[in-house]
C-alpha cells in the first residue's frame, strides 16, 4: 500500500476556500476533513456546509472531463475524439491565427463567470492578442457596487459585522443563509442573538429575514425609491452625523432637497413597504451606530435601478457616519502583492483596440474606467481593468449572429456555463451555434461544453494551487497548496493560456513555467515566498479606520477621499460629466403588461447548489431535488394553483417549468431558482443535458437597449411574467 500523507489544502466549492486537511496516498485523494486552523478558522462553518463533503467524489466523478476532446460530427452531436494537449493547442492556435488574419483580433471573445478560478491569465492573453471583448457577469455582480463606491468614496469598501461592536445591521437584497452559509452567515447568526436591530429588505421572507427584528418586503425593483425614503427620514429627522456631513460630504444640500420628494406615504405606495416601517428602519439604522449595511444580487439585478439604489445606499452609509468606522465598514487598501491590473497587462491594450469594445457604456467602458481612475489615483489606487471594462454580453451575442458592427467568430469559455447563467439562453444558444470556433475549459460536460469544438480538461479544486485576491481591490490574499497533482490529463487553466500565448507570439510575457511559479511571483513584493504564504493561507493586514483624517506628511493636510472633491460625493460631478445622474434619482420601472401581470425574481440562491454547478451529485440532489417557483399563499389561491403542482413560468422571452412552492413573500411576485439542468440526461442535442426544462435564463434578457446605460445592468428581478398550471 502506498504511504499516506497529510496535506493542508483548500476547498474551492464557493468563494471562501475554507481550509481542508487532505489525506493522500500514491498521488490519490483518500479523504478530506475540515482544517479549522486555516481560514476562515471557525469549525462551525464547515459543519454547516455540505459541499466540501463531496470532494472525494468530485475529484474522480465519472462525468469529469479528463482528456482534451475534439468534436466529431455535427456541433452538439455528443461525439468526441481524444487528442493530446499539444495537438489541441496547435490546432486552436492555428485556427485563431487564421481567423485573426481574416477578421482582426476583436473577432475573439472570452467568457467568464463567478469567482471559481484565477482569471488574470485569460485577460493577459486576450490583451496581448488584441481583443477588448471579454464577456463577464460583472454588470449584475460586483461591478455596480464597485463602481458606485469608487465614485462615491474613492475606492471600494468591506462591510463589517462584529456582534460585539456593530450596533445595527441592514441586509439589503442579500440572503447569506443560502448564498453564504459560511463565515458571514455565522456572524449574522451570532449578531441576531444579541437582539440588536437587524433589518432585512427582501421581497421574500428568507431565512435571513426570519432572523430580522424588522423585515421590509419590498416589491422587486423598487429599491431605489425605498432607499431614498430612508434617506428622507434621516434628513428630515436630522438623524445624520452632522460633523461628518459638514466636513466630509459633497452635495448634502442637493441630496437633502431631492429626498423631500420621497415621503414615507409615497414610498409605501411605490414599494409596498408600510410607511411606518420605512420610518422605523431609518431610525434604527441611524440611531445605532456603528451600523453596517450589506447589499447583494437582489439590487444588482434590477436593471437601470441598480445604480441609483447603490448610490442611495452609499449615501445612507456615509451621512450616518458609518463609513470607514469599526464595526461598520472600512475602505480597503491597494494590495502589497502585484495587483491584478498589472498581471492583466490591460494598460498595454492600444487605444484603437479599446475603441472597438462592444457597448458604449458610460462607466463599464474604457472611458468610464479612465475617468474613475483619474480620481482614485490621488491615493495611488488603480482598479482592475478587464472586468470593469467587459463588453456588454448582449452585443457580443448579436455580433456573432449578425456580424455587426464587426464579426465575432470565436469564443473561449473558462469556468462558466453561459447557456445557464447568461441572460437570454435562446439567444446565447443561437450565437454559440453560429461560431467558427468555440473552446471550453471545463471540469464537467456542461451544456455549453456540449456545443464546443474543443473541450480542455481543467484541474479543479484540490488539484491546483489557489490565490484569491478579490481582483486586487484590497490587501488580502488567501488560498494555499493543491492536495494532489491533477488526475488524468487535466491541467490548470493557466497552462492553456500560456500554451496558446507561446504559440501566438507572446513568449516574452509568459516567463513562468507553472501556475504556482506565477502565483509565487505575484506575492514577491510582500517579501513572502509561496511556502511562507501556505503556512497560514492568508496574507493581510488589520484594517485601519477613518483614514480620511490621516495627515499627509507632504502637505500637512488630511488625506480625505480619493474623489474629485476629496470628499464623499453625495453629488457626483463625474457622473454628470459622463451623462449620468449626479444624484440617486430612481428610474421609473417598466410598466406592468396585461399579459404578464406578475413580477418575476430569477435566481435567488439555494443550498446546496452553486449557480449551475453540483447537479451531478446524488447526495446534493437528495437534499433539494426539484427546481422551485415560489409565490405567496394569496397569489397561489387567486391563480388556483396548489403547492407542489407543476407550473409554467412565462415571460415575453420564453417559458420554463417549475414545482410550485407556497412561501411567505410579496403578493403577485414569483421567484424561481436558476442554474437547473439535468446532467443525468443525454449530453447532446436537442436536450443538451436538459437545459431547456427549468432554465431561469430562458426567461430573462439583457437587451442593450433596456439595460442601464452606465454599467449595462439588465433586469433579472422585477420582470413581468405569468404563471399557469402545467399539464
Ligand atoms: N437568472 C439569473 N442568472 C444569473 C444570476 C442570477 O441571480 N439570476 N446570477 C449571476 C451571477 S451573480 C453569477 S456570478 C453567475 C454565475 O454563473 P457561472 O459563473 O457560470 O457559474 P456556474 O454555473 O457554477 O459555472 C461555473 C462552471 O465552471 C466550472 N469550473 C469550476 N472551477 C473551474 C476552474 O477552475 N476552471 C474551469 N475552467 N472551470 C471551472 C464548473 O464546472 C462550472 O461548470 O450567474 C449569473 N446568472
Ligand atoms: N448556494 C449558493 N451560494 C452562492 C451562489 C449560488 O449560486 N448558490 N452564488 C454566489 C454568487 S455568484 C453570488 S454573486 C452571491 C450572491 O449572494 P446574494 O446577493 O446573497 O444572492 P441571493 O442569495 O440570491 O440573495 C438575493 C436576495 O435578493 C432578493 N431579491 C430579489 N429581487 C429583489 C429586489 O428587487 N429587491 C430586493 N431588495 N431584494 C430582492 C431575493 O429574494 C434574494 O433573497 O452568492 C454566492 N453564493
Ligand atoms: S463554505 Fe463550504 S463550499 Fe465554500 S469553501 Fe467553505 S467548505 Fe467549501
Ligand atoms: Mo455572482
Amino acid at each position: 500500500m502506498a504511504q499516506e500523507k497529510c496535506v493542508r489544502t483548500n476547498c474551492r466549492f464557493c468563494g471562501y476556500q475554507c481550509g481542508l486537511k487532505a489525506t493522500v496516498a500514491g498521488g490519490r485523494l483518500v479523504k478530506v476533513e475540515p482544517d479549522p486552523s486555516q481560514y476562515p478558522g471557525d469549525p462551525s462553518i464547515q459543519r454547516g456546509c455540505r459541499r466540501w463533503r463531496v470532494a472525494e467524489e468530485f475529484i474522480d466523478h465519472p462525468q469529469r472531463v479528463n482528456f482534451p476532446l475534439k468534436r466529431k460530427g455535427e456541433r452538439g452531436s455528443g461525439q468526441w475524439q481524444r487528442l493530446s494537449w499539444d495537438e489541441a493547442l496547435d490546432e486552436i492556435a492555428a485556427k485563431l491565427a487564421q481567423l485573426k488574419e481574416r477578421y482582426g483580433p476583436e473577432m475573439l471573445a472570452t467568457c467568464i463567470g463567478g469567482p471559481h478560478a484565477v482569471f488574470w491569465p485569460l485577460h493577459r492573453f486576450l490583451n496581448l492578442f488584441g481583443s477588448p471583448n471579454n464577456v463577464g457577469i460583472g454588470q449584475i455582480c460586483w461591478n455596480p457596487a464597485t463602481l458606485v463606491n469608487s465614485l462615491t468614496y474613492g475606492w471600494t469598501i468591506e462591510s463589517e459585522l462584529d456582534p460585539e461592536i456593530t450596533g445595527a445591521a441592514l441586509f439589503w437584497g442579500t440572503n447569506p443563509a443560502e448564498s453564504d452559509n459560511s463565515l458571514l452567515w455565522r456572524q449574522l447568526l451570532n449578531f441576531s442573538r444579541t437582539g440588536k436591530p437587524l433589518i432585512v429588505v427582501d421581497p421574500r421572507r428568507t431565512r435571513t429575514a426570519e432572523l430580522a427584528t424588522l423585515w421590509l418586503p419590498v416589491r422587486p425593483g423598487t429599491d431605489a425609491v425605498l432607499a431614498m425614503g430612508l434617506l428622507g427620514v434621516i434628513v428630515a429627522e436630522k438623524l445624520y452625523d452632522e460633523v461628518f456631513v459638514t466636513r466630509w460630504c459633497n452635495g448634502f444640500e442637493r441630496l437633502a432637497e431631492l429626498t423631500a420628494r420621497f415621503s414615507p406615504p409615497y414610498v409605501a405606495g411605490v414599494t409596498g413597504v408600510p410607511a411606518e416601517k420605512v420610518v422605523e428602519a431609518a431610525r434604527l439604522f441611524a440611531r445605532n451606530s456603528p451600523a453596517t449595511l450589506f447589499s447583494g444580487r437582489g439590487i444588482d439585478q434590477i436593471g437601470p435601478n441598480s445604480f441609483p439604489t447603490q448610490r442611495a445606499l452609499a449615501a445612507i452609509r456615509a451621512i450616518t457616519g458609518n463609513l470607514d468606522a469599526p464595526g461598520a465598514s472600512h475602505i480597503t487598501e491597494m494590495p502589497d502583492f502585484i495587483p491584478e491590473l498589472d498581471l492583466e497587462l490591460s494598460d498595454r491594450l492600444p487605444a484603437e483596440t479599446r475603441s472597438k469594445q462592444l457597448g458604449k457604456l458610460r462607466l463599464q467602458s474604457y472611458a468610464g474606467y479612465d475617468r474613475v481612475r483619474e480620481d482614485t489615483l490621488r491615493h495611488g489606487k488603480r482598479l482592475p481593468m478587464r472586468y470593469l471594462t467587459s463588453a456588454q454580453p448582449n452585443l457580443v451575442w448579436r455580433a456573432m449572429l449578425t456580424g455587426e458592427p464587426y464579426p465575432v467568430r470565436s469564443l473561449i469559455v473558462m469556468a462558466t456555463n453561459p447557456l445557464l447563467t447568461q441572460a437570454d439562453s435562446r439567444l446565447v444558444y443561437e450565437a454559440l451555434k453560429s461560431l467558427d470556433l468555440l473552446v471550453v475549459l471545463e471540469l464537467f460536460p456542461t451544456p455549453t461544453a456540449m456545443l464546443a469544438d474543443y473541450v480542455l480538461p481543467s484541474a479543479g479544486a484540490l488539484e491546483r494551487p489557489l490565490l484569491e485576491t478579490k481582483a486586487g481591490t484590497s490587501n488580502l490574499a488567501y488560498g494555499g497548496e493543491k492536495a494532489v497533482e491533477p488526475y488524468y490529463e487535466r491541467r490548470p487553466d493557466f497552462d492553456f493560456w500560456r500554451g496558446l500565448g507561446m504559440r501566438l507570439g507572446q513568449e516574452e510575457f509568459w516567463p513562468w513555467e507553472s501556475f504556482q511559479a506565477a502565483l509565487a511571483d505575484s506575492l514577491a513584493p510582500t517579501g513572502w515566498t509561496w511556502e511562507d504564504f501556505c503556512r497560514t493561507g492568508l496574507y493581510t493586514l488589520p484594517p485601519e479606520y477613518r483614514k480620511y483624517e490621516r495627515v499627509d506628511e507632504r502637505t500637512g493636510l488630511p488625506e480625505g477621499f480619493a474623489t474629485a472633491s476629496g470628499k464623499v460625493e453625495l453629488y457626483s460631478g463625474v457622473l454628470a460629466e459622463l451623462g449620468g445622474e449626479p444624484l440617486p434619482v430612481p428610474k421609473t420601472p417598466a410598466a406592468r403588461q396585461p399579459d404578464f401581470p406578475l413580477s418575476l425574481i430569477t435566481g435567488a440562491r439555494v443550498q446546496p447548489y452553486f449557480a449551475s454547478s453540483f447537479r451531478q451529485f446524488d447526495m446534493l440532489r437528495a437534499v433539494h431535488p426539484e427546481p422551485q417557483a415560489e409565490v405567496s399563499a394569496a397569489t397561489a389561491d387567486r391563480l388556483g394553483l396548489a403547492d407542489g403542482s407543476a407550473v409554467w413560468v412565462e415571460t415575453e422571452r420564453g417559458r420554463a417549468r417549475f414545482t410550485l412552492k407556497v412561501a411567505t413573500m410579496c403578493d403577485d411576485t414569483v421567484s424561481v431558482e436558476y442554474g437547473w439542468w439535468y446532467p443525468e440526461t443525454a449530453p447532446s442535442e436537442p436536450g443538451l443535458g436538459g437545459m431547456w426544462v427549468a432554465n431561469a435564463n430562458v426567461l430573462t434578457n439583457a437587451d442593450y437597449e433596456t439595460a442601464d446605460p452606465l454599467v449595462g445592468t439588465a433586469t433579472y428581478n422585477g420582470l413581468p411574467c405569468r404563471l399557469t398550471a402545467a399539464e
